[in-house]
């Protein structure tokens, strides 16, 4: 149905914007860590934050593993050296040390990121907040919370749960991601539809420069219209600009109801029409509206990442959303919900086949697990190269189909080489994650998706990195989504935070 003939013509008027784009660094080499710099960092921290395999008996090569690959396994440093600082004062001395002796420096939170943001790509040094762990403070009135950057974001949330509030972000990673490194990434997540991003929730940030200084910006103000908005340049800029040691973030009041269910849709054209349906109907109460196609939905389930419904109710499912409420008053949100599903199901031409509604906070869990699950379940199955892109929703089962055509055609689409592509994601945000799972990372697949993926996506208008970042994976392609003007002005900001270009280097700009 969505033939290759139709993309074609789509690639063929993609504009080339490489024009701008490669004006070779003449930035003097980055310096390595050397055992007499690992000596000058044991006089700032306390032995326990400095693992190094320079110095003796501080860490081996396997104990410094963890902190040199990625979550996807994608990835792999060759750091000698991490550094866990606990304060502010500290990471300042450590920059400013590195500063001066052109160390590259990568800071590192939970290292749960998906584009190899958070791991060396040489032998730079790791900085990883993990060690500050604070609250800072929290007022219950306006729901403003400030917390050093190495707090994990599930912890966060059970800080504030007895106060009645909630993070107003949520992610599959949220046991193991810290807040800075959700600000440093910007990430979406599945509460972005009500909450917005994180551009409007961050309040302030306390943020170490690549010199050392820092900038102490941990406003709790609502407004501040005091010249530029500095903060949100650190914000999704990926460690490229300095260490946030610090947020201030507004939490919203936690909803007093919350309700879910899954629906099964015969066809992937229901999913834009049961949007806009679902949409006029709940308005305010309305959540969540995540996707999941069939091939994500078998994998969760394969994987054990929850069973929502019997496989009796699942067949003939092209696609899954799970839709989530929250509302003030639980009566209500009820009614709507009830009201909205017999409506889906009493229609002539019904949008879902069937619905499967959470009936205990148990239940409710479990619906999200699925969801949230499919990335664990994709990393069970085999190795995954994974796009997360900004398309128009009609097209997010195009871009999936069309991918797996081209794999197909070029015969890697086999047990041992492609085993699955997949399409799941944010339907609210028009944010799509396409996944391709493969038995092993080979240059031949790689050489196949890229860049494949980017003009395709860029055929769409699209972005290439909807919530994930650039990373190491796509600094490369950047000028798919941005043009010259935009890109070069980018390189100037860096170069006047970060002359020595010593900040995570080889992430988002080339
Ligand atoms: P890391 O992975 O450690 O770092 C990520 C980047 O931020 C790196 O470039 C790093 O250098 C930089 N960084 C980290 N800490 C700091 C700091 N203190 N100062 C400056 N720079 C810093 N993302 C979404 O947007 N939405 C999702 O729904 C989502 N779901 C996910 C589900 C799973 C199962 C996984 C594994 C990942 C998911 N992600 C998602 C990816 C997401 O980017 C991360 O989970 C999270 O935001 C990164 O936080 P982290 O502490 O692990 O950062
Ligand atoms: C999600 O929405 C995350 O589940 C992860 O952003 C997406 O693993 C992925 O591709
Ligand atoms: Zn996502």
């Amino acid at each position: 149905m969505f033939g290759s003939r139709i993309i074609a013509r789509r690639l063929a008027v993609v504009p080339r914007r490489w024009a701008h784009s490669h004006n070779p660094s003449t930035r003097p080499p980055l310096s390595s860590v050397t055992r007499e710099d690992v000596e000058h960092f044991s006089k700032i921290l306390p032995s326990s934050a400095v693992l190094s395999t320079l110095a003796s008996e501080t860490a081996s090569q396997a104990e410094l593993e963890p902190y040199n690959t990625d979550w996807i396994g994608r990835y792999h440093g060759k750091s000698t050296t991490v550094l866990k600082p606990q304060t502010t004062k500290q990471v300042s001395e450590i920059m400013r040390y590195c500063y001066e002796r052109g160390i590259g420096v990568v800071p590192q939170g939970g290292n749960t990121g998906l584009v190899g943001g958070s791991v060396p790509l040489k032998d730079e040094l790791v900085v990883n907040l993990g060690n500050m762990s604070k609250v800072r403070s929290f007022d219950p009135v306006s729901g403003a919370l400030v917390a050093d950057a190495g707090c994990v974001l599930e912890v966060l949330s059970e800080y504030i749960a007895p106060h009645g509030h909630i993070m107003p972000l949520d992610l599959g990673a949220k046991g193991s991601c810290m807040i800075g490194g959700n600000v440093a990434t910007n990430a979406g997540g599945l509460r972005l539809l009500r909450y917005g991003s994180l551009h409007g929730s961050v309040l302030g940030l306390e943020v170490v420069l690549p010199d050392g200084t820092i900038l102490d910006g941990l406003s709790t103000l609502r407004k501040d219209n005091t010249g530029y908005d500095l903060k949100q340049l650190f914000i999704g800029a990926e460690g490229t600009l300095g260490i946030i040691t610090g947020v201030s973030i507004l939490t919203p009041p936690a909803p007093r109801a919350t309700n879910n269910v899954l629906l099964a849709l015969p066809s992937f054209d229901n999913v834009l029409p049961l949007f806009k349906k679902a949409r006029q109907q709940l308005s305010e109460i309305l959540s969540a509206f995540e996707f999941v196609d069939r091939t994500a939905y078998n994998l969760a389930v394969k994987h054990g990442q929850g069973k929502a419904m019997s496989e009796e109710e699942a067949e003939g499912a092209e696609c899954f959303i799970l839709l989530e409420t929250s509302g003030g008053d639980g009566k209500h949100d009820e009614e709507k919900l009830t009201a909205l599903l017999e409506d889906l199901m009493g229609a002539d031409e019904p949008l879902i086949t069937t619905g499967v509604i959470s009936q205990s906070p148990a239940q409710f869990a479990s619906l999200w697990r699925l969801r949230e699950g499919v990335t664990e379940a994709v990393s069970k199955e085999g190795k995954a190269y994974k796009y997360d892109i900004s398309i128009p929703l009609a097209s997010f089962k195009e871009v999936v189909d069309t991918t797996r055509e081209h794999l197909r055609k070029l015969g890697l689409l086999r047990e041992d080489a492609v085993k699955h592509v997949l399409g799941y994601g944010h339907v609210g945000d028009s944010n799509l994650h396409l996944n391709i799972c493969a038995a092993s990372y080979s240059p031949e697949i790689e050489t196949a998706l890229e860049p494949f993926v980017y003009e395709l996506t860029a055929s769409y208008n699209g972005s290439i990195s909807a919530e994930h970042g650039l990373g190491a994976m796509k600094a490369h392609a950047i000028h798919y989504s941005k043009g010259g003007v935009a890109v070069d002005l980018m390189k100037k900001l860096k170069n006047v935070i970060d002359p020595k270009g010593i900040m995570n280097p080889g992430k988002v700009l080339e």
